[in-house]
């Protein structure tokens, strides 16, 4: 029997933006492999060093890489992470930058304990659109998207876009 060539996806964006939601919730409805990379680095102990500023540990990301790569190379991987430039290019077919707006990503940090210093950077970075242009210049701009996710309807319409584009990636690369 053949094996289906599927394609790896990435999700990234500022935290807080909705990566995780959507990722899980997508692969549930594909069958494609979740990762979250913070995750990932915290059950294998994937660090180098400690951020004192942050007060966490800080991503040992060549480990990240070699833990990963064998699982990228079989495709179907949908990988969540607030980051993108350490990744190999070759590794994704499409990338995605979820966009919130800035009270409703406040909030939400809030929600999940952030304050002072750390609250406020996250929500200028996803102001400066810091992630965005990581993810432009490091893959090709033509396989960079932009999606809103703001509200629930967003959820919904990233869901189905994302599925149908998987589907006839499926098709067009088998
Ligand atoms: P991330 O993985 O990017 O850090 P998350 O998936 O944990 O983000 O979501 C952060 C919070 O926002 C969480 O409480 C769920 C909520 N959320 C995610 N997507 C949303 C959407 N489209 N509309 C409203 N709330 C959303």
């Amino acid at each position: 029997m053949k094996i289906m060539k599927r394609p790896n996806i990435l999700l990234t964006g500022t935290p807080g933006v909705g990566k995780t939601t959507l990722g899980k919730e997508l692969a549930q409805r594909t069958g494609l492999t979740y990762i979250n990379v913070g995750d990932l680095a915290q059950e294998g102990q994937l660090f180098d060093g400690f951020d004192d500023e942050y007060q966490c540990p800080v991503l040992d990301e060549d480990r990240v890489v070699d833990e990963l790569e064998d699982k990228m190379g079989e495709g179907g991987v949908i990988v969540d992470y607030h980051g993108c430039d350490f990744f190999p290019e070759r590794w994704f077919d499409i990338v995605f930058v979820l966009r919130t707006d800035n009270t409703s990503l406040y909030n939400r940090l809030e929600g999940r304990g952030y304050t002072g210093k750390k609250l406020q950077d996250n929500v200028q970075c996803e102001i400066f659109q810091t992630i965005y242009e990581e993810a432009m210049e490091a893959y090709k701009p033509e396989i960079v998207h932009q999606l809103p996710s703001n509200e629930p309807e967003d959820l919904e319409r990233n869901l189905d876009q994302i599925s149908q584009w998987i589907e006839q990636w499926i098709k067009d690369n088998n």
